[in-house]
């Protein structure tokens, strides 16, 4: 068994648009109305899959979901087919941000030494609370070798869980046993907490997870009131090097302690508010990257290309660069058409611990399969939605069709 971290990326879908459905993420609202461009978007993704792939870091991806999803919108009644959100939410292309699919303990932290996935119910907003049914039977189809997996169905859904952007995972490597922390908000705020304590208290227990190497901390209401509606927003989590924002938990202190008493190896890599403010960390998403171990063994910090822009974001990860700190290489990459919706580099991708060889191999991408999805992309994908258009039969045909090409391409057909 070769156990390393392979990242499956949304492929972002024919739909994707900005219908400001999310309250809480700013991106989103801001953007609402805009006109999106999902050709250029799925081409953005597929670029910074490929980035990896020359990294030498193992590649896999999920498909789009159906959309529209008629079976949403059929349960929907004819009244109600008539309002504006309730059409955007059954078109949405929400699924592209995988680090929502699922919740994922690796083989070494659990009990039966499977990985084990639950798939996130994603109940708080209406337009991503439909994904799960079609996320959980892609992932099983990816993970169908049970002798290696174990995919669960969402925790009740009384608590609200967004999958593996609220989970963080410390581990000398990522073959080794690791200390899983489950961060949770409180509601109450302005905005919606999405991650409730409870869902993943269930998680841990239903992945077998020892309760000595596991951690449930509370997001900072700070945090959540400033648009972080999902940790991934300020922390970030690879091997021994936890990198958050000063204000990401309610209580710094109290959880670097915790985590050092487990996992006393941690090198935690904290901004100061005074250097990049919450509101700066937020709007350039510096943590919302993804932070990798190369094949060098050095650690590369892949941020959106929103940090290079911002002088205050920028200059800490030079004056990063010149320490000697854990972190050795900052790699910007060009997903803006997901960043206006409030996705940055870590949103788009889930992250597995597994031997490549049990995975589904029509799952994983080399350079040739990305030329062939590049292609089907480029004829298919529309190449600009206006948010006016969503409900639109021909505009629902033309989705429809180009998501069927991409199965037909990959030998998925089964997902239709
Ligand atoms: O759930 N945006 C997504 C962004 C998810 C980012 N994921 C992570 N942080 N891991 C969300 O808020 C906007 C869709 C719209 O408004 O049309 C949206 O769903």
């Amino acid at each position: 068994m070769t156990l390393v971290e392979i990242n499956f990326d949304g492929i972002v879908g024919p739909s994707h648009n900005y219908a400001g459905l999310s309250l809480g993420n700013l991106a989103a609202t801001a953007h609402a109305g805009e006109v999106s461009y999902p050709r250029a978007a799925a081409l953005q993704g597929l670029a910074k899959m490929r980035g990896n792939v020359a990294r030498g870091l193992a590649q896999g991806f999920i498909v789009p979901l159906p959309r529209p999803n008629s079976r949403w919108i059929e349960a929907i009644s004819a009244d109600e087919r008539t309002d504006a959100a309730l059409v955007a939410a059954a078109w949405s292309a929400s699924s592209m941000w995988t680090a929502n699919a699922a919740t994922v303990s690796p083989p070494p932290d659990t009990a039966d030494g499977r990985c084990h996935l639950t798939a996130a119910n994603l109940v708080t907003m209406p337009h991503r609370s439909h994904e799960w049914p079609d996320t959980l039977a892609q992932l099983q189809v990816m993970f169908a070798d049970r002798a290696h997996f174990a995919v669960h169905p969402p925790v009740p859904p009384c608590f609200g869980d967004e999958g593996a952007a609220n989970h963080m995972r410390l581990t000398s490597g990522h073959r080794e046993p690791g200390v899983e922390i489950f961060v949770y908000g409180r509601s109450g705020g302005r905005f919606p907490a999405r991650q409730h304590e409870q869902a993943g208290r269930a998680v841990a227990r239903r992945h077998g997870l020892d309760p000595a190497r596991v951690l449930f901390v509370e997001q900072s209401a700070e945090a959540i009131e400033a648009g972080a509606f999902h940790n991934d927003v300020v922390a970030v989590a690879n091997e021994r090097v936890l990198f958050a924002h000063e204000k990401a938990f309610a209580d710094p202190a109290g959880t670097h302690a915790a985590i050092r008493e487990r996992f006393p190896q941690v090198e935690i890599v904290e901004v100061p508010d005074a250097e990049v403010s919450l509101a700066e960390a937020i709007r350039t998403y510096l943590f919302n990257a993804q932070l990798v171990t190369l094949p060098t063994g050095e650690m590369a910090l892949v941020v959106p290309d929103e940090c290079c822009e911002s002088p205050a974001v920028w200059g800490w990860c030079e004056r990063m660069l010149d320490g000697n700190g854990p972190i050795r290489q900052v790699v910007p990459v060009d997903v803006r058409q997901s960043m206006a919706n409030g996705g940055g580099p870590a949103c788009l991708r889930l992250r597995v611990v597994a031997d490549p060889a049990t995975v589904d191999p029509r799952f994983l991408l080399d350079e040739a399969k990305a030329t062939r999805i590049e292609a089907v992309i480029a004829q298919h994908w529309p190449e600009q939605i206006d948010p006016g258009d969503l409900g639109s039969e021909s505009l629902g045909a033309a989705v429809r069709s180009a998501r069927a090409k991409l199965l037909e391409t990959l030998g998925l057909a089964q997902l239709t």
